[in-house]
């Protein structure tokens, strides 16, 4: 950061999460330029102090009037308190960068993986809000989007297996609460989930809708379309949590529209921005949740042609989920924002 850099008021909403704790961490490590940092969150954390380059930041109470003189806000409160106050903050002159599901899928609102469609910020202007999509969908992109250039995708066929983290703190402690009863022969209590996580696989990630489908699952279908711009692709997913703390890894079964080779998507992805390619089997080197923690990397690998299909590939991603998944993204984009939006 040079010394006349201009520098941001930027403030976070959640700040003392799983998401938001992160956010600070991101900003650091990332040397984002920071004028005035504003924590908010609920009256349960307010007066806490939060460490952040060496300065004690005392929590303050997320409020419609928190955001005066705030140039960026970034929101990881959950739906609800993004719909009630990311509006507020807009209105006070922030941009507002919103991890919640609560603004994706407005057509007014821009939903922004900065490798894949960047130009999609310049939108903002709208309604003073960018929403940062699905943990399980940005990492997917990432590594997609340098196979949708070359040939084209028809159809993706999903299975995730996804880390606790993603629930936030108290599914964290859920799992480590779980693992430790267990071991000293008590029973496991379960609250986040509606079943026992620890030694276990769980087909639900959020709610049921209609079609049998959970709402992640159709965020991951709604979300890919949307920043792909193409309603066209079929997409089908199933979401399982795993007991992972952190980092999402997912099978990704593509059909593309024109055939390429499981070589080429190697070349391909090997300088592709923000993808690490992990993939040696014979040495069995390959993404695993607990190489990409605390990285901001997206792994990866198994790359190999699906040979039952005329144009098929096969794709194993891996990233950490709260980084790549929420903070990291959403700072990219407050970066992509300043650097060419503002
Ligand atoms: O609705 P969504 O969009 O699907 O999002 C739902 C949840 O997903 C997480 C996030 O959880 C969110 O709550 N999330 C959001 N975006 C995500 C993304 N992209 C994402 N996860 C993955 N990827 P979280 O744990 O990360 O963050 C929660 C934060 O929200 C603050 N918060 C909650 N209610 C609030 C509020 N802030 C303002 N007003 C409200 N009404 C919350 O702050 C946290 O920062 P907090 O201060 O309320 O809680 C942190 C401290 O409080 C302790 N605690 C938590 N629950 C209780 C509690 N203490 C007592 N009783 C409780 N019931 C925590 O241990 C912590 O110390
Ligand atoms: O929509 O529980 O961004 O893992 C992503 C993580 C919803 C919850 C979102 C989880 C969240 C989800």
């Amino acid at each position: 950061m040079s010394e006349n850099q201009k520098k941001y008021n930027v403030a976070i909403a959640g700040a003392t999460g799983a998401v938001g704790g992160a956010m600070l961490d991101v900003l650091k490590r990332r040397d984002f330029p920071i004028n005035e940092l504003r924590l908010l969150a609920s009256e349960r954390s307010v007066g806490k102090k939060l460490s952040f380059n060496g300065l004690e930041i005392k929590v303050q109470l997320l409020s419609k009037d928190a955001f005066e003189g705030i140039d960026i806000a970034l929101f990881s409160a959950g739906a609800s308190r993004s719909l009630d106050f990311a509006p507020a903050a807009a209105a006070a002159g922030a941009v507002v960068i919103d991890n919640s599901s609560a603004y994706r899928m407005d057509p007014e609102i821009p939903l922004v993986v900065p490798e894949v469609n960047p130009h999609a910020i310049a939108q903002h202007s709208t309604r003073g809000i960018i929403a940062n999509p699905n943990c399980s969908t940005i990492q997917m992109l990432v590594a997609l989007k340098p196979i949708l250039d070359k040939v084209g995708i028809k159809r993706l066929v999903i299975s995730t297996y996804q880390a606790v983290s993603g629930s936030g703190a108290k599914a964290i402690e859920e799992l480590e609460n779980q693992v430790k009863a267990y071991a000293n022969g008590k029973e496991m209590k379960a609250s986040v989930y509606p079943h026992q996580i620890a030694f276990n696989c769980l087909p639900q990630i959020d709610s049921f809708l209609d079609n049998g489908y959970t709402k992640e699952e159709m965020k991951m279908v709604n979300e890919t379309r949307k920043i792909f711009e193409d309603d066209s692709i079929g997409i089908t997913a199933t979401t399982v949590r795993v007991p992972v703390y952190y980092g999402h890894s997912e099978s990704v079964n593509i059909e593309t529209k024109h055939k390429i080779a499981a070589s080429e998507v190697k070349e391909l992805l090997a300088t592709a921005p923000g993808v690490k390619v992990v993939d040696d089997p014979a040495n069995s080197k390959y993404p695993l949740a607990t190489d990409c923690a605390g990285t901001f990397d997206t792994l990866v690998g198994r790359i190999r042609e699906d040979e039952s299909i005329e144009n098929g590939i096969n794709l194993w991603v891996v990233s950490d989920n709260i980084l790549k998944g929420a903070a990291l993204n959403a700072v990219q984009i407050a970066e992509t924002f300043i650097a060419d939006y503002k």
